[in-house]
Parts: C-alpha cells; structure tokens; sequence
C-alpha cells in the first residue's frame, strides 16, 4: 500500500538535495497553548529554522494525508479548526486510514518524520512518566517512541507536572540518551533546575549530530532525547510552580481527568495559576529549542552529505 505522505514542495526539495530539516508537532499548537499565541509561536519557530538555513516541517495529519510541511495559511487554517483530534502512536494509522484530521504528539511526529527522511525534531516538553503512575499507569507514548524511531528530539526537559525522576529511569530502560545542553542538570521545561543530574552533556551541535549518526552505524534503533534548558530570563523557579502543579494535579484526580486529556488539562490550569506567564516562558523554550534543533540538523546534513 501507498503511504499518504506529503511533504510539502520545500521540504521535499531541501530533502532530496541533504538540506537540513527541522521537524515541529502540531498538537503544541491545538492542544498546548490557547489562540492566538499557539499559531504565533508556530509560524515563529518557522521563522527561527529559517533564520537558522534550515528547512520548517511542521506535521498534521489533514482529510487522512500525513503532512510535513505546512504553508502558512495551511497552518492558520489548521490551527484555527475547531475540535483536531490529538494524535499518537496508537491513533495516527486510525486517522489516515478513516481521512480523519488531527494534530501529531511527539511521538506521532517522530514517526512521520522517520517516514520522511527527518532526523530532528523540536518541540516544548515530551511526555513521560505522570505523578501517580504506579496507580494510574499514565506513562506517555513519547517514551517508547524515543526508543524505537531514530529521530533526534530537541525538548526543554520533562514538564514539571510529571514525575522527573521516574521518567528518568524509564529513559534510562528503554535505552534512551538523555544529552543536557550547557548545563550538567536535567532541565524541567519551566524551570531551568530540575535537582537531577543528567545522564549524559554535550555542548557542541555538531557532536550531538554525530551521535544521532554513529546510533545509525551501530545500528541502534531508537532516537536521543537533547535536553535545552530554558533562556534564563524566562525561566519560572520550580519553587514558585509546584504549588500551583500540586493543585492541577489534584484538580484533574477530583475531575477524573485521564488519558489523553491530563496533559492538555495541566497545561491549562497552570496557564491560568500563573496568569498566562507560563505560556510566555513556553513560547521562549520552543523557540531556543527550534533553533538548536536547526544547528544539530545543519551538522547532520553536512555530515550524511546531499542524498541521491
Ligand atoms: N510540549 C508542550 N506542550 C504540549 C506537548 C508538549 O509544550 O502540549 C504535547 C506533546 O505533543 C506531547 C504530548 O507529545 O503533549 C504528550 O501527551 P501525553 O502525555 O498524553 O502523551
Ligand atoms: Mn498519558
């Protein structure tokens, strides 16, 4: 069978010719931040990847065609479509095969970028391991993702709404590189500080790149997950969020919030706690994210040289 994969006329050109490519999600824009500041930072990173001479490719799956690469007024018309299913691992295929439309997690993005020929990617924060998950057994999909498609994931860090230390580990199993970025400690999304050390720190994109190729030459399934701490001047003070965490947390169990909806439901409520200033530290770390992304995949593409 055919797969329904369409990358838009510059990326699949920047593809063909070893020209580097950032891949970005789309459920940050439908389900991460409110409008207007989810499809504003969208078209920002865009501009950032650009600055950067890389290639945008932000992915969607739209009428069942696996999109990488949206034009602008695709993706204000995507971003502005009332009721986009979010879509992972479990629910892309569904999507496609049904000519359903919807927005892609990281993981769901991982895999449409493997199916296209991207090795990096940049978001906000991956999923992970939720407080509560020897009751709840809420562990992202982006975890296992991690350790089966060869996409390197430029993130700020766990959110600080699931538990670090036990997404860590999780890490750690699945046999996932955890690579801090300036920094000895793992990042916590908001928060540049997180009390945890990092498995593993490299400063240099282009030694990151190099680590994303010699996973491929050993033949090692799975990606690595790049570490970005948030710019300093727009950090929040993990002290000064966990109250307003612990009180998400607790509204979502009271609520029966669950599965795909907790992410989204957290995001929102500390959103409001912090009277919108942890959207602007969000939009701040993508952004840093989306230009680092651009510098691993220029060192990649100068690495693997231009394709057939
Ligand atoms: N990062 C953000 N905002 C988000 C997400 C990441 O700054 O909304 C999304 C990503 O798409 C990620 C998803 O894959 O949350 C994780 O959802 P879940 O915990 O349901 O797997
Ligand atoms: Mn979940």
């Amino acid at each position: 069978m055919r797969l329904p994969l369409q990358p838009s006329p510059e990326v699949a050109s920047a593809l063909a010719a070893g020209r580097p490519v950032v891949a970005l999600e789309s459920t940050i824009i439908t389900h991460g931040m409110p409008a207007p500041e989810n499809i504003e930072t969208a078209l920002a990173c865009e501009a950032d990847i650009r600055a950067e001479a890389a290639v945008p490719a932000t992915v969607a799956v739209i009428d069942g065609v696996l999109r990488v690469g949206l034009e602008a007024d695709e993706l204000r018309g995507f971003a502005s479509r009332p009721g986009l299913a979010k879509l992972s691992r479990a629910d892309i295929a569904v999507a496609m095969a049904t000519g359903a439309s919807g927005a892609t997690t990281v993981a769901a993005t991982m895999i449409a970028a493997r199916a296209a020929g991207i090795g990096v990617f940049a978001t906000g924060g991956i999923g992970g391991v939720h407080r509560g998950a020897e009751t709840s057994f809420d562990v992202s999909a982006d975890l296992t993702e991690l350790a089966h498609t060869p996409v390197t994931v430029v993130a700020a860090g766990p959110k600080a709404i699931l538990d670090i230390p036990k997404t860590l580990e999780r890490l750690e199993t699945l046999g996932v590189p955890v690579i801090a970025v300036g920094q000895d400690e793992v990042p916590a999304f908001w928060s540049r500080s997180s009390g945890l050390r990092a498995p593993l720190r490299i400063d240099d994109p282009a030694r990151i790149a190099t680590a994303h190729a010699m996973r491929s030459a050993l033949g090692l399934p799975g990606g690595q997950l790049v570490v970005n701490p948030v710019p300093a001047a727009k950090e929040i003070p993990a002290e000064a969020l966990m109250p307003m965490i612990d009180r998400a947390i607790a509204e979502a169990r009271a609520e029966g919030v669950a599965a795909k909806a907790v992410t989204p439901f957290l995001l929102d409520r500390i959103y409001e706690m912090t009277g919108g200033a942890s959207l602007r530290t969000n939009i701040a770390l993508v952004r840093n994210n989306a230009r680092l992304a651009a510098r691993i995949a220029q060192e990649l593409s100068g690495l693997l040289g231009p394709r057939g």
